[in-house]
């Protein structure tokens, strides 16, 4: 029944950020997943006696795309794959079941955050035994091999019934299906005070999760609704459903409108929340009020104390670059390790393994701990939920207090999007060149102390990564210029900015920023090389 095909190989299997993403008319050429599938197989190597995890968000393709993943392990020889019933499984239940049953690794199929549908964006994340993505250097070594692959290995035989829970065989493989929902509740059960959340919801607490069509739905029922007690009918667009139902999942201002809407309203509850496609991206409002997912991580850390996983003391906490440096304080509050890495959860994972880091989070609605190995989008809100029981405060009270204690960044992220590749290489490349000669420069009251590339020299394994250009202010105001890793064709210019500020605590981000992000506009020449007036996502 083991069948092996010629193939000829794809030039552009190269994973971003986090795994492969294309658009899904690409990913659905003749033999395009095969042959990524067969690299990964062939680069990993000696697979007899290994175990792997097989989920996704469930959008437009996964059910193709797993039977192919299905058929190609157990031609490969992988003794066994566990899989989400109907082969539904977030990204941070994934990373769970990896951990907690020492498995070798597993696959979402997700583009995360990015639309689904057959004109929207298709992905592959894989990870290791690390139950986190797969390091820079093992991507690299795969994608090496897509570019020779010549053939693949398949079972010849029908699909398998994902619906049916339990343990099936194929080609000499044990396949089993399970309930994606349950390993995860009882790990949020082991680290949040769910009796505390219960009381608050009984108290008459009103909450909004918006599932934004996605894979989180099942998840946000069970776990608020049925277990906490919040009102039926609190966890929105929950169903998860092939194109999202043309919502574009991304928990952010721009794209949870219906959730804005609501909480910037009168009918608002006094808690608001979003995840996106696989289920790792968070997004927290309360009524009338957005919290910054890089002040989300810092007010998070600032509480540990009242999480019962956590009480007992943290390790450190990191951020990735691009994310305001308010945790910082936090940490240095604290007295605990503090660290700043490359945008990509993978760069966390080192970290999490050597009891370096308890917490990370990052400002593209990342947010996470060493509980797992990828940013959890649900432990977010139940640790926002967790303090809003233990405290009794508001979302605002305690997004206000924070600043009152610590000073406040004001932050906001510009996104360029859609540009050719070889212009905003250009751009980078350029602005790269010119940035020792802007050291010590001034621009209006602004006085530049710092300006160069991040690079990170990761203290575990010693790789070093360049990601990103920085310049530093004077004032503590930072400018971050990234191009994004997870789109699906052209290129993302992200411009981040961040004020430092702790007396003016009530500003508009957008008045408190305008001048650094003219400076910043300047500087890159943004304008007149991409040839737009205006960011296309604000967030
Ligand atoms: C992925 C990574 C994150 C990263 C984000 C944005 O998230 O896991 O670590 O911050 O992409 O990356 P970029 O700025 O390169 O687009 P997700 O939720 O898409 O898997």
């Amino acid at each position: 029944m083991i069948q092996t095909i010629q193939t000829t190989p794809y030039a552009d299997q190269k994973m971003g950020t986090a795994g492969l993403r294309k658009k899904s008319k690409v990913v659905m050429q003749k033999y395009y997943i095969e042959n990524f599938v067969q690299s990964i197989f062939d680069v990993i190597g000696n697979l007899k006696g290994k175990t792997y995890v097989l989920g996704g968000d469930g959008r437009f393709y996964n059910d193709i795309a797993i039977q192919k993943i299905i058929k190609m392990a157990a031609a490969n020889g992988v003794s066994k794959l566990v899989i989400g019933q109907n082969g539904f499984l977030s990204t941070p239940a994934s990373s769970n079941i990896i951990l907690k049953n020492k498995l070798d690794g597993g696959f979402v199929l997700s583009a995360s955050h990015n639309p689904g549908g057959e004109n929207g964006d298709f992905g592959i994340k894989y990870a290791n035994q690390s139950g986190g993505q797969c390091p820079s250097s093992t991507s690299e070594e795969i994608y090496k091999h897509t570019l020779n692959i010549k053939e693949f290995k398949i079972c010849d035989a029908p699909d398998i019934d994902l619906s049916k829970l339990g343990h099936q065989e194929l080609c000499g493989m044990e396949i089993e299906i399970i309930d994606p929902v349950i390993d995860y509740v009882k790990m949020m059960e082991d680290i949040f005070d769910f009796n505390a959340i219960k009381q608050l919801f009984a108290k008459g607490f009103t909450m909004r999760f918006d599932a934004m069509n996605a894979v989180t739905g099942p998840y946000a029922q069970r776990i608020f609704e049925d277990i906490l007690g919040a009102n039926k009918g609190s966890v929105v667009n929950a169903i998860p459903l092939p194109d999202f139902g043309g919502l574009h999942p991304d928990p952010n201002l721009l794209y949870a409108k219906e959730l804005i809407n609501l909480m910037f309203s009168d009918q608002s509850p006094d808690f608001g929340a979003a995840n996106d496609g696989d289920g790792d991206r968070n997004m927290i409002l309360g009524h009338n009020f957005f919290v910054t997912p890089s002040d989300s991580l810092a007010i998070l850390t600032d509480n540990y104390k009242l999480i019962p996983a956590y009480k007992n003391g943290i390790f450190g906490v990191a951020k990735s670059a691009a994310t305001s440096t308010a945790v910082g304080r936090v940490a240095k509050a604290h007295n605990i390790g503090y660290y700043e890495v490359p945008t990509g959860w993978k760069y966390f994972v080192n970290l999490m393994d050597s009891n370096r880091i308890t917490f990370c989070g990052e400002e593209s609605f990342g947010t996470g701990s060493s509980h797992i190995r990828e940013k959890d989008g649900i432990w977010a809100v139940l640790f926002w939920l967790n303090i809003i029981a233990a405290t009794g405060k508001s979302v605002e009270q305690i997004t206000r207090e924070h600043w009152q204690k610590y000073g406040r960044s004001y932050y906001m992220r510009f996104d360029f999007e859609g540009i050719s590749t070889d212009v905003a290489d250009k751009l980078m490349a350029d602005l790269e060149a010119k940035l020792p000669s802007l050291n010590g420069k001034s621009f209006e009251n602004y006085h530049i102390s710092n300006a160069a590339p991040f690079i990170y020299n990761d203290p575990v394994d010693h790789s070093s990564t360049k990601n990103g250009l920085i310049i530093k202010f004077a004032d503590g105001s930072r400018i971050v210029y990234r191009l994004s890793g997870t789109g699906s064709s052209g290129a993302t210019l992200r411009v981040y900015l961040e004020k430092y500020d702790t007396k003016n605590l009530n500003g508009d981000p957008l008045k408190m920023l305008e001048n650094i992000l003219e400076i910043a506009l300047n500087i890159a020449e943004v304008q007149t090389r991409t040839g737009k007036q205006h960011a296309d996502v604000i967030t």
